[in-house]
Parts: structure tokens; C-alpha cells; sequence
């Protein structure tokens, strides 16, 4: 058992001070502070964050920052951002922070500066996405490219589609943009339904190159387009590979010429600033996408150098821990009010859940306390006409983000007046609700009080943004990016590793060929075994 954390006495102080604020409402702290709104507040990047409506007081501040102190989470962020193996388990650097790192900057792994490799990479992908643009990349018939379709998973998919999906407007229309990564023939066939062979471009996007679904779906490709273009030397025209595996990717039979690399020290889940942004440079050009990177830039410098009580992650991070430990909640919800963010929180979950979701401290033990939440999450207003009820008057604690942007990309009034309105309410309303004597000063009958009371005193952060621009973007990944860190350095957890994926994966190659030939006895559980018997028949 992993007592080390729960036995500090910055823990022990948190839990004392919690014993004594926990029944004090949002309601009472903004009236026993009148300024308490723009204290709790911090205006970096051009990001308003607002914290106040927590269940917080300076005090509750003051003994988390204490904690994140005394877990060193200062010398731990710099062990990152100089490129020391903190990915334990994998003995890996983790240095998606060198992926946006200007020219000329100096990040050593292993004796190399790798910032150098990083901008060779940029500026491959760039001359690529710019011939794919500008139509002078031409398919085996002569036709430039109209449709890029990628293919990966995880993490070499959700990155991607997410930043499509949320720099569409950016994005050149005259390109179709299409993502595949599960191994289901649906999602495959559907998605190259209405294209031509001879004006598509595949795009494999796999670190290792060995991903079942992603080179199932890449060997169904192939096959789809060689059906259409009958060659085989068409394959060099339009299959590019995004990997770390240069001989798998020839195996494959994919020109060196056509791989865009990265390293080792790319984790999956954070490397959509790595070259599995191909798809996102080839639909927003190369000059939008250095600008998303320097948005993850600034947010990677922001972190590693704002002191710990104007330091957004170290805040959010911090928050996260607040009402885990302490609060006891299970889940935290992500809702932008921007529809260009729709897949935004489906790209969280892996982000967070796959970093934090473990029970094994980095000296092996097991926690005894509770790690990463659960991040769910739409744009609004759409949850506020489906699952907003549960957390205005359910009986659990959600503490929520809100993401929102004065000017919306497509001005149409009254519209974002009202999306924005709405935003806002639903914070003000979750943290004040509604008491009896205001619902009884509305009439109706007595009977129907009790189910229109809003107790209050849900919490929610707002991060408050001039529009979704590329640099935006960047800079919103690598918020939650570096609080995700935060929250792994007080559990002493490594949100580096994703083992947790591995059993089934191993589990679903022994039952392939069971489902394959129905003559091999099966020895699983009973449940297993009839799951498979019902299959086979
Ligand atoms: C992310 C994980 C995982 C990974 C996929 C795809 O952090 O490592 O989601 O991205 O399993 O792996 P490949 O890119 O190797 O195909």
C-alpha cells in the first residue's frame, strides 16, 4: 500500500481544512467576498479562466499548492521539459513539449538535439500538404488529390479528427477529409462510399505500425484502391505512412520517401502535434498549423514558468485532485459551447483517462486512494436539453469545465448571444440555484416546491477565449495536456504508459482463430465460451 501521499502532512492539513469548509456553499463564499469573481480568476494567453464558483476558499489554494510543492512537482515538469526518462515503465523521454519547440531551440535526448529532427519533419510535412493543396501531387492517372482519408487509432486517430472537426472553417473545402480507425467494415466501406481511388490519398497514421485495426483497415485499403487502379506501383501515389517503424512501413510497401517520422518519446495520446497532424496541416495549411503549434507552445512555456497560483494547468490539476480526494466525486465534465469542439471531449477521455487511470504508483505499490475521473462531455446547449438535469438536481457532485469564445466563427445574430447567454447561466445557476422562498414567491402549488428547488453549489470552471483560432486550439490541448501531468505527479502514477490496453487486445488474438475455425475446442469461462459458441453458430 502506497501510504506516502495520504500520510503527508500537506494531505493531512487538506484533510483538516476540508473537515471544516465542506459544507460552506459557493453561495456563501461570493458573499462573504464581493470581488470574488475577479479574484479567482486568471487572464493568461489570452485565456479567461474563471475558478471562483469552487468550493474553494485561498486557504483550500494556499495547502493544494503546498501539496503540488511537497509531491516536487516543479522539478518534476522540469524533468519533462529536459527530456529525462520519466516514462518509468517504458524508460521513454517524454517530450511532446520539443514537438513545438521553436527553431534553434535545445532539447538533448540521449546525446542529441532532437529539435533540429522535429523541424526537419515540420517542414517535410509542409512541402507535402503544400503539393496536396495546390493539386500538384498527382495520382497514378494524373489527377490531383481531392480526398485524404486516415487511417489509425487511439491515438493516432482521435487527435486528428478532433482538430479537423474543430478547424473546419480553416480548412480547404475543395478536400474531403474522411477518419477510419475501427476494425468494423462499416466504418471502412462508409467512409470511401462515394470516393475515386485514382483522386484519394490514404494516409497511415500508426507509431508502431503493427496496430490490428489500423492495418487491417490499411490492407483493406489497399486493396479498395488497387481494384479501382489495377497497378501496383499506383500504391506510391497515394499511401503516405506516419510512423516510427521505417521497416514495417516498407514491408508494407509504402516509399520511405512518403513516411513522415516522430520518436519514441511521442506518446500516442500526445502526439497530435507530431507528424499524426499530417491530415490537419493537408486541411488547414502549413502556416495555420505552425500557428496551432505555437499556441501549444506558449501554454508548454506558460506551465513551465507562471507560479503555481496563476498557473492555469497547476490550477485545473489541482482542482482535479480537490475534488477526487476529497469530494469523493467520480466524474468531471467538458462542455464547449463552440459546435467546432463536438469531438473535443471525446479526445479528453483518452487523453485523461488513459494517462490517469491506473492503481500502480511509480514505485510499484498500489494507491490507496482514488486517481483519474471520468471526463464525458458535448457541446452545449445540446447537454443542456439532455443530460444537464443530473447535475442541476442528481445526487452527485459534477464539477464541470466550460469552453466558450466571445466571436464565433460564423457570425450569424442572434446566435451567439444566445450560446454564450446560455453558457453563462448554466454556471451561475449550478453554483446559486434556487432556494424555497424564491420558488414560492413564483405561485403554484406548495406541492410542487420541493422539485423546483436548485440546491446549488455545483462547481464549474469557465475558460473564456476570443474565438477558435488555430493558436487557440494549441493552446487548449496543452492546458489539459500539462494538467493531466499535474494530477499524475500527486498520485505518483505515470500518465505515460496505457498497459491497461494490452489484456484484451492479447485476449481478442487467441479468440480470432477460435471464431475462425469452429473445430478448436475452446477452455475459456463459461460465459466465454458460449459468447464465442453463439458466434460460431
Ligand atoms: C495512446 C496509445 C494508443 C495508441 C493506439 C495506436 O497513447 O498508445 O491509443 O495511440 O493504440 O497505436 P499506433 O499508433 O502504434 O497504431
Amino acid at each position: 500500500m502506497s501510504t506516502a501521499l495520504t500520510n503527508s502532512e500537506s494531505w493531512k492539513a487538506l484533510e483538516k481544512h476540508f473537515g471544516e469548509i465542506k459544507s460552506t456553499t459557493i453561495k456563501t463564499l461570493f458573499e462573504e467576498d464581493k470581488n470574488r469573481g475577479t479574484s479567482l480568476l486568471v487572464k493568461e494567453l489570452g485565456i479567461y479562466f474563471d475558478f471562483s464558483k469552487h468550493r474553494i476558499t485561498d486557504e483550500t489554494l494556499e495547502l493544494l499548492f503546498k501539496l503540488a510543492e511537497s509531491r516536487g512537482l516543479e522539478s518534476k515538469r522540469e524533468a519533462m521539459f529536459s527530456g529525462e526518462k520519466i516514462n518509468t515503465t517504458e524508460n521513454r523521454a517524454v517530450l511532446h513539449t520539443a514537438l513545438r519547440a521553436p527553431k534553434g531551440s535545445i532539447i538533448m535526448v540521449d546525446g542529441r538535439n532532437v529539435v533540429p529532427d522535429v523541424h526537419e519533419v515540420l517542414d517535410k510535412m509542409a512541402d507535402f500538404s503544400n503539393k496536396i493543396r495546390n493539386g500538384s501531387w498527382k495520382g497514378h492517372t494524373g489527377k490531383p488529390i481531392k480526398n485524404i482519408v486516415n487511417i489509425g487509432i487511439g491515438g493516432s486517430d482521435l487527435g486528428p479528427v478532433m482538430a479537423y472537426e474543430a478547424l473546419k472553417f480553416y480548412s480547404k473545402r475543395a478536400l474531403t477529409f474522411r477518419y477510419v480507425s475501427n476494425v468494423d467494415g462499416s466504418d471502412f466501406a462508409e467512409a470511401v462510399t462515394d470516393l475515386q481511388a485514382d483522386e484519394t490519398l490514404f494516409i497511415i497514421s500508426s507509431k508502431t505500425f503493427t496496430t490490428l485495426e489500423t492495418m487491417t483497415n490499411a490492407q483493406i485499403a489497399r486493396a479498395w484502391a488497387l481494384k479501382q487502379l489495377g497497378d501496383p506501383s499506383a500504391i506510391a501515389r497515394h499511401f503516405v505512412a506516419v510512423s516510427t517503424n521505417e521497416k514495417e512501413v516498407i514491408k508494407f510497401g509504402i516509399d520511405p520517401q512518403n513516411m513522415f517520422g516522430f520518436w519514441d518519446w511521442v506518446g500516442g495520446r500526445y502526439s497530435m502535434s507530431a507528424a499524426i497532424g499530417l491530415s490537419t496541416m493537408i486541411a488547414i495549411g502549413p502556416d495555420h498549423y505552425h500557428e496551432m503549434l505555437k499556441g501549444f507552445h506558449e501554454m508548454d512555456e506558460h506551465f513551465r514558468t507562471a507560479p503555481l497560483n496563476k498557473n492555469i494547468p497547476v490550477i485545473m490539476g489541482m482542482l482535479g485532485v480537490w475534488y477526487n480526494n476529497f469530494f469523493g466525486v467520480q466524474t468531471q465534465a467538458v462542455f464547449p459551447y463552440e459546435n467546432y469542439l463536438k469531438r473535443f471531449p471525446a479526445y479528453l477521455q483518452q487523453l485523461t483517462m488513459e494517462s490517469l487511470g491506473k492503481h500502480i504508483t511509480l514505485k510499484g505499490e498500489k494507491t490507496e486512494y482514488q486517481t483519474g475521473t471520468v471526463y464525458w462531455g458535448e457541446p452545449g446547449t445540446n447537454g443542456q436539453h439532455s443530460f444537464y438535469q443530473l447535475i442541476h438536481q442528481g445526487t452527485r457532485l459534477i464539477p464541470i469545465d466550460f469552453i466558450g469564445f466571445k466571436e464565433s466563427l460564423n457570425n450569424l445574430p442572434p446566435h451567439q448571444d444566445y450560446l454564450i447567454a446560455n453558457m453563462i447561466a448554466q454556471g451561475e445557476a449550478l453554483a446559486f440555484g434556487k432556494t424555497t422562498e424564491e420558488v414560492r414567491k413564483e405561485g403554484g402549488p406548495e406541492q410542487l416546491n420541493p422539485h423546483k428547488v436548485f440546491e446549488g453549489n455545483r462547481p464549474s470552471s469557465a475558460f473564456f477565449l476570443d474565438k477558435l483560432s488555430p493558436e487557440n486550439l494549441g493552446k487548449l490541448v496543452a492546458m489539459y495536456e500539462h494538467s493531466v501531468f499535474v494530477q499524475g505527479v500527486i498520485w505518483d502514477i505515470n500518465p505515460f504508459d496505457q498497459m491497461g490496453v494490452e489484456l484484451g487486445k492479447v485476449l481478442a488474438q487467441n479468440i480470432i482463430p477460435e471464431l475462425q475455425d469452429k473445430q478448436q475446442t475452446i477452455a475459456h469461462d463459461s460465459s466465454t465460451n458460449a459468447l464465442i459458441e453463439f458466434y460460431r453458430q
